[in-house]
């Protein structure tokens, strides 16, 4: 008989836009979640980390997610942290979780063969095994010494994060043995092959610079591999090592890239039978508008009112004449139609200036250049060795890593 689990990860509950509240958003995404659990016979809902925007997250974000969890009719769920979530916060509820067949893996366990999980049937019988590894943080994974340089501390995360992975999945193909029960791998990371919104010219500040790693982690005979961090849905180099995606578009970027979606992964006996993708519903439009005159963007402003559904609005205007209050003069198109609102306003002629002084950068915007460009930018006219060069970049990336990663 065949089983089926339903992966997704990157809630970011109570994620804001432009100090927007989306607790809407993500109390009906819950719902419709709740639906497709239900409706499809899922077995197992497999949560790969990100499940709050912060670490602090708001108490209306909490009970979103405990009263999701508290009411889902799915018979076991497993849910990691991301590099988003606090750890400890994670990890508070999770023997009052289990109670509700629920495991929490917040922090990394320093014997990793601990993260290897046994989700049973009704009868009692194991129905997966899961390794539910968490975000590896750097001290998870490695010890600090006086001699680490940026490439060695790349070099023993990366050493530290397989071997982290080998513990955890050796144990649960033990656990296994002989028997027809699918294996299960969890993760939080960055695939060296993975693909994300800046590679299709979205610049994506939710990925940062993570230590990357191949996917010869995850060995043959794990049946799937349950990832979240990458936001757009994605199979990394096989069918079954996937990225479900974020549900929910974080940002107006993300909006205008391809379809949110939830993976239902399918297995016959130990192996992976198939995957199928279901749409996530747009709970709330997102639309970029853009134009040379006020007018132009107007029009375009008008054309979405008179669809007559609620969209926020991100504007961005190209002219190169100067306009002291854009927001002011789009007030009188917005005011016709209530459901329309208007997030945020870019004047990309006022950035010219200061790209159009930096070699290389000439007609792009400051979201269109990453913070590594700009960095090397900045050191590319200094006399520095090639080696220093390096050196500097490394320091810079593992800087940004951690800002991304919410360390301090
Ligand atoms: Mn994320």
């Amino acid at each position: 008989m065949s089983k089926r689990i339903l992966h997704t990860s990157d809630w970011h509950t109570g994620r804001k836009l432009k100090e927007h509240d989306r607790l809407e958003e993500f109390r009906k995404f819950f719902a419709w979640l709740e639906d497709v659990i239900a409706r499809e016979n899922i077995d197992a809902l497999i949560v790969s980390g990100d499940i709050f925007d912060t670490t602090a997250p708001s108490p209306k974000a909490q009970e979103l997610y405990y009263s999701f969890l508290g009411t889902t009719s799915c018979r076991n769920t497993v849910i990691i942290s991301g590099n988003h979530d606090s750890p400890s916060l994670i990890d508070a509820p999770a023997e009052i979780m289990k109670l509700c067949k629920t495991h929490v893996i917040g922090r990394a366990y320093d014997d990793s063969s601990k993260e290897a999980i046994i989700l049973y049937d009704p009868d009692g019988q194991p129905e997966f095994i899961v390794c539910a590894v968490p975000y590896l943080r750097d001290r998870d994974i490695r010890r600090a010494s006086p001699d680490d340089d940026p490439e060695s501390i790349e070099r023993s995360m990366k050493d530290g994060i397989m071997k982290h992975y080998s513990g955890a999945i050796g144990r649960a193909l033990e656990i296994r043995g002989d028997s027809d029960v699918p294996v299960i791998a969890m993760g939080h990371l960055f695939l060296e092959a993975g693909r994300t919104l800046e590679d299709e010219g979205v610049r994506s500040l939710y990925v940062g610079t993570a230590v990357k790693v191949g996917t010869d982690i995850f060995p043959e005979d794990v049946a799937y591999t349950a990832l979240g961090h990458l936001h757009s849905p994605q199979e990394v180099g096989r069918e079954n090592i996937r990225y479900s995606g974020s549900p929910v578009a974080m940002t107006f970027g993300e909006a205008s890239g391809p379809a949110k979606t939830v993976s239902i992964v399918e297995f016959e006996g130990r192996n992976f039978s198939g995957v199928k993708e279901i749409p996530v519903p747009v709970f709330q439009r997102l639309e970029r508008v853009s134009g040379g005159s006020v007018q132009e963007i107007g029009r375009k402003i008008e054309a979405l009112g008179s669809e007559n559904v609620s969209i926020w609005l991100e504007v961005t205007y190209t002219g190169s004449e100067a306009i002291g209050d854009i927001q002011g003069s789009l007030e009188d198109y917005v005011r016709d139609y209530p459901l329309l609102e208007i997030l945020s306003v870019r004047d990309e002629g006022s950035y010219k200036d200061i790209t159009e002084d930096l070699e290389g950068f000439t007609g792009k915007t400051l979201d269109d250049i990453t913070p590594e460009r700009m960095f090397e930018r900045l050191i590319e006219g200094r006399d520095y060795s090639e080696e220093q060069r390096e050196t500097f970049k490394a320091m810079y990336r593992e800087i940004l890593h951690k800002i991304a990663a919410g360390e301090n």
